[in-house]
């Protein structure tokens, strides 16, 4: 796959090489990364990646856009058809550019915006103050009730009605248990305010059916399509069901419409230039592969596994933020062990176990520090590990975890962890 490469470049080569080796012989458990597959990774080193394609399918400002309409036509029908949504729009970078046009196709800066707190489990995009939403919106944040770890509703309604902002934005990295779109549709309505939620970690759960689709419920909807989705890295705004749009926003290209005329004239020309057609290429891939039964029964076991894990876990005495998952993610609060995030996550890495530090709620600790980690279960479902390997590696993060410092329990688990990614190959690139 690299001939060319490693005569034109020795030292990238090397880096990929280096990195493959990684990604093989470590247990990869970020919870937003997941390894795309072989099919996906073509559609993204080729040739369109050469071509300059503003605009949108048959109506772009650059000639020869024939056979990319080919391939970003084939990334919105698939996309509508997996969210059941009207209209999608595959051209976002990353989630952060889907969730900065999809702002703006409610909202004008300065008005009032509110999304979970960073702190909680939310996201940069939905109002940190060191991001573009919170430097360019009023932002009110909600959380979670500190006893229970879900998202407390009544905080929520209670905001709404103070603060009535323009925009709620719903959705987390950090948060493990499904989230009431419905219920926050009725606080949203009760406000007059309008609804998005940010699926990027669910997306591929909710593709494949095994929890509650936003798309009833939300304005807008806008995604990653590179975790559980397993797609390339990239981003996408999706409209349920599209309407005029009734607040008089207006645009680069001045007052439009409809809601995804808006949204698309957000993307281009309001927030990118030229789209990366070689990723909506492995985006249409990649959604092509959610759409059949072997991805449902992929997510379906990430959710088992994530719920092994957990158990796990909770058997050896760590604290979960809401005591278990219903997704593909957990949040483990390591106050009681001891430990900070940041050195559970050194530790873990020595050992081969790839995992992220992370806040918990009312964390006292800096979030360079922090007081937790965040586990995630889709890239080790895609190796086809399932609950028996999941309680094994529970043990060895335990193991880890009550001997940190001691050289020997990390060499004897960096090989078992070696052998289990064995027994459980990816990548054979060369
Ligand atoms: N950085 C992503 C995550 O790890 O959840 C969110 O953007």
């Amino acid at each position: 796959m690299f001939t060319n490469l490693k005569k034109a470049d020795s030292e990238i080569y090397q880096a990929i090489q280096n990195e493959i080796s990684r990604q093989n012989d470590t247990l990869e458990m970020i919870a937003s990364e997941n390894f795309v597959s072989l099919a996906v990774l073509e559609a993204m080193g080729q040739v369109m990646t050469n071509k300059y394609a503003e605009g949108y399918p048959g109506k772009r400002y650059y000639g020869g856009c024939a056979q990319v309409d080919v391939a970003e036509d084939l990334a919105r029908e698939r996309a509508k058809q997996l969210f059941q949504a009207d209209h999608a729009n595959v051209q976002p970078h990353s989630g952060s550019q889907a969730n900065i046009a999809a702002y703006f196709s409610y909202a004008n800066a300065g008005d009032t915006v509110m999304g979970m707190n960073l702190d909680h489990g939310g996201h940069l995009t939905h109002g940190s103050p060191v991001n573009f939403s919170g430097r360019l919106f009023r932002i009110v944040s909600y959380g979670v009730d500190e006893k229970t770890g879900y998202i407390d509703m009544n905080q929520v309604a209670e905001i709404a009605k103070k603060e009535k902002p323009r925009l709620i934005i719903t959705g987390a990295s950090a948060y493990p248990r499904e989230i009431d779109y419905q219920a926050f549709r009725e606080i949203a309505d009760q406000v007059g305010a309008k609804l998005i939620a940010d699926i990027a970690h669910p997306a591929g759960l909710i593709a494949a059916g095994l929890l509650k689709s936003p798309i009833p419920h939300c304005h807008l909807v806008t995604t990653t399509t590179h975790k559980t989705l397993r797609g390339p890295r990239g981003g996408m705004i999706l409209v349920g069901k599209d309407e005029e749009n009734d607040m008089g926003m207006t645009t680069p290209k001045g007052k439009l419409k409809t809601i995804s005329q808006i949204v698309d004239s957000n993307i281009f020309p309001g927030f990118q230039g030229g789209p990366l057609i070689h990723v909506i290429a492995a985006k249409a891939v990649a959604f092509k592969e959610a759409l059949s039964d072997d991805f449902k029964q992929y997510s379906a076991q990430v959710i088992k596994n994530a719920k092994a894990l957990a158990e796990k876990l909770v058997s050896m005495d760590y604290k979960l933020i809401s005591n278990g998952t219903d997704t593909h993610l957990m949040l483990v609060d390591l106050r009681n062990k001891r430990l900070t995030g940041k050195k559970a996550e050194e530790a873990l890495e020595q050992a081969g176990i790839t995992v992220n530090k992370n806040m918990v709620p009312y964390d006292d600790q800096s979030p360079f520090i922090t007081s937790g980690i965040r586990i995630g279960t889709p890239a080790l479902t895609t190796r086809g590990m399932q609950e028996e390997q999941m309680r094994e590696i529970g043990g060895l993060i335990d193991n880890v975890l009550t001997n940190i410092g001691n050289e020997s329990i990390v060499t004897q688990v960096r090989s078992r962890v070696f052998d289990i990614c064995q027994q459980f190959p990816l990548y054979q690139l060369e």
